[in-house]
């Protein structure tokens, strides 16, 4: 039998997959609200792990790679139904940030959430990220430590709005089988600001590490997650994020020497008080910490009325 040469050809090197340098296979991610402050933090750092498209109302320039706009107005169901199609998920962060006036909250935070809700449902997005807020559970104390199973105590019409929108999530878990997965987000920033946030903060690089979790992590049904890095002075106890994967990288302690000195003596020992800080005195017409008001008997409201009578 002749014999035949076979020419050994070097099979070619295996390429590692690499999801975050391959585009196309990349989970494309719907921000809305991506023009304000936590959304410019979040693009930075999701940059490169997911397609992201941005939404909002105001226009939004300086695209990177991997990045689109839409622009598009959270109160209009309209808007978000064209902004949601072809998303794997949706963060929600778009509305207004602090409180408010009702008409302005009614429509940005009450009917914008319930549209980005319902627009993802309507074009089968199974995953929203609702960015809540702590000051869905502002009126809780200090003194307190809370975790993700109180009930809401908003310390601000802009609260109820958070509150509501947790309440959202939940019905369209349980109704419509969608995964979502609520943030309590504290205040992001590269630093803490003052007293009240070495509390609440959270750096950038550990909000990127909560969403990905909230967008990543299978067989989520409903879920509340504290949105703080890993400070030793909080007032939360976030075992629920930690029991999902959260293993935060930073702690706003080594900055608390600076931000202890620059704090303003004299403030309003009222908000020192509440978790909420200042948003639990905004328009309260009344002292949070005061007594509870006695109800008077008939009798003596008369003697009282008749008496201020007599002084007039
Ligand atoms: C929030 O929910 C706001 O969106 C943000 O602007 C800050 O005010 C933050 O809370 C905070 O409590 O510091």
């Amino acid at each position: 039998m002749p014999t035949v040469a076979v020419k050994w050809i070097r099979p070619p090197r295996l390429k590692l997959y690499d999801a975050r340098k391959d585009s196309a296979l990349m989970k494309k991610i719907l921000i809305t609200g991506a023009a304000g402050d936590v959304g410019s933090h979040l693009r930075r750092e999701l940059a490169g792990r997911y397609e992201l498209r941005l939404s909002d109302i105001r226009p939004l320039k300086n695209l990177a790679s991997g990045e689109e706009f839409i622009r598009g107005d959270c109160a209009s169901l309209r808007d978000m139904l064209r902004v949601t199609q072809g998303v794997a998920a949706v963060v929600h962060l778009g509305g207004f940030s602090v409180e408010g006036p009702w008409e302005v909250i009614l429509r940005a935070n009450i009917v914008g959430a319930y549209n980005a809700f319902e627009a993802a449902r309507r074009n089968g997005v199974r995953r929203i990220v609702f960015a809540s807020s702590n000051h869905a559970v502002g009126f809780y104390r200090r003194d307190e430590t809370i975790d993700h199973r109180v009930y809401p105590k908003p310390d601000s019409r802009y609260g109820v709005s958070k509150a509501f929108g947790e309440a959202l999530g939940s019905l369209y878990a349980d109704k419509y089988g969608m995964e979502v997965v609520c943030l309590r987000i504290g205040n992001v920033n590269p630093r803490p600001m003052d007293k009240r946030r070495l509390s609440i903060w959270l750096s950038p690089r550990d909000l990127a590490q909560l969403v990905s979790i909230a967008i990543d992590r299978p067989g989520l049904r409903f879920e509340i997650m504290y949105g703080i890095s890993g400070n030793r002075r909080r007032w939360y106890d976030n075992a629920n994020a930690e029991r999902l994967g959260y293993r935060p990288q930073d702690d706003s302690e080594p900055h608390a020497g600076e931000v202890l000195q620059k704090e303003k003596t004299g403030a309003d020992p009222r908000t020192e008080l509440y978790q909420g800080g200042t948003f639990v005195l905004a328009e309260d017409g009344g002292d949070p910490t005061r007594a509870p008001v006695k109800p008077q008997s008939p009798k003596a409201r008369a003697r009282k009325t008749k008496a201020a009578r007599k002084r007039k």
